[in-house]
C-alpha cells in the first residue's frame, strides 16, 4: 500500500516535518536521485553540485573525507542547495553513545548541525543515540526545525552484520522516533510501515553493456564490498524512494548527462510503482 502511493499523498501522511518536505521536494522535481559526493576536493564537490543540482533532491556529503575543509566551503553548498533546490545530507553514520554524538554533531571541526539538513545514524548504540543528538540540537538551536536523520538499518556491502533481527530493531527505533527521524537506509522494503517514512537507498549503478543486465537487477561490484543494483530493480523490487549514486555519475564522462540519465530512469520506475 505504501509503496502504491504518490509521494504527495505520503507527504500528507507524513509525521517528520522533514519527511514530508523532501517528498513534496521529490514530487515537484521529479528527482529521487541523491548524488554522493565522495571526492576530496571542495573545488571538485562544489563544482558537482552545480553541474547535478537540477537533477537532484539530495546531495549527499563526506565532509570528513575533504582535504581542504572550511566555512566558506559549506556557505557555498549552502547557496547551491538554495539555487537548485536541494537538500544536503551528512552521510555522517553517528554511531557512538549519546553524549559523544552530541558534541560531534553540533561541535567539532565541522559543525554539522549548522548546514545539514539531514545526517545518517547507526542504530547500533540503541534509542541513546536518538537522545544525545535531539537534546543537543535543542540546546544548540533550540529545536529540531528543519534537521532529521535516516538511520542505518541495512548496509549495501557483501557480508554486511546489519542482519535482519537487527534490520528489524532498527527499523523499531525509526517508526517510534518520528520527531527527528526522516527515512531509513535500507535495501528492501520489509518492514516499513510509515507511510511517511522514506526509504534511501546506495549501492546503485546503472550495469556496464558488456557486463550484460543480470535478470536479478545485479549490476556488479567496486572490488572493496560495494554491490551495485540497477535504478529499475532498486525502485521497483526493493522499494527504495530515493537512490544513492556516486561513482556512476562522478566517474562518467559527463556527469550531466549521466545525473539527468539516472533521473529519469529513477523517475519513470517510480511513475510504473505507483501507476502513473
Ligand atoms: P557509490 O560510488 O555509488 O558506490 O557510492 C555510494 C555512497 O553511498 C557512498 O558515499 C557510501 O558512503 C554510501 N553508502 C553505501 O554505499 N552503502 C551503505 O550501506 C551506506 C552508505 Br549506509
Amino acid at each position: 500500500e505504501r509503496l502504491r502511493m504518490t509521494f504527495e499523498a505520503r507527504a500528507e501522511k507524513a509525521t517528520n516535518t522533514m519527511s514530508a518536505r523532501l517528498l513534496r521536494l521529490m514530487a515537484s522535481k521529479q528527482s529521487t536521485l541523491c548524488v554522493a559526493a565522495d571526492l576530496s576536493s571542495t573545488d571538485q564537490v562544489l563544482q558537482l553540485a552545480n553541474t547535478v543540482g537540477p537533477y537532484i533532491c539530495i546531495f549527499k556529503t563526506h565532509v570528513d573525507a575533504l582535504n581542504d575543509f572550511s566555512h566558506k566551503f559549506v556557505k557555498e553548498l549552502q547557496e547551491l542547495a538554495k539555487t537548485h533546490n536541494f537538500l544536503i545530507m551528512e552521510d555522517r553514520k553517528f554511531g557512538d553513545i549519546g553524549h559523544t554524538v552530541g558534541l560531534q554533531y553540533v561541535a567539532g571541526n565541522f559543525h554539522i548541525a549548522d548546514w545539514a539538513d539531514l545526517v545518517t545514524v547507526h542504530a547500533l548504540p540503541g534509542p541513546g543515540i536518538m537522545d544525545g543528538l535531539v537534546s543537543c540540537l535543542e540546546t544548540h538551536q533550540s529545536g529540531l526545525r528543519d534537521r532529521a536523520c535516516f538511520i542505518v538499518a541495512e548496509m549495501s556491502s557483501k557480508d554486511t552484520l546489519t542482519t535482519p533481527a537487527y534490520r528489524t530493531e532498527a527499523l523499531k527505533l525509526a517508526e517510534t522516533r518520528a520527531d527527528f527521524v526522516a527515512g531509513v537506509v535500507s535495501q528492501s522494503a520489509t518492514g516499513i510501515s510509515s507511510i511517511g517514512l522514506i526509504q534511501l537507498t546506495p549501492g546503485v549503478r546503472i550495469p556496464v553493456a558488456q557486463n550484460g543486465a543480470q535478470t536479478n537487477g545485479s549490476s556488479g561490484s567496486d572490488g572493496l564490498g560495494q554491490q551495485y543494483n540497477s535504478p529499475h530493480h532498486v525502485v521497483l523490487e526493493r522499494g527504495a524512494d530515493v537512490a544513492v549514486v556516486g561513482r556512476g555519475i562522478t566517474e562518467a564522462a559527463n556527469s550531466a548527462e549521466a545525473a539527468e540519465l539516472y533521473r529519469d530512469v529513477l523517475w519513470k520506475a517510480y511513475q510504473q510503482r505507483v501507476g502513473e
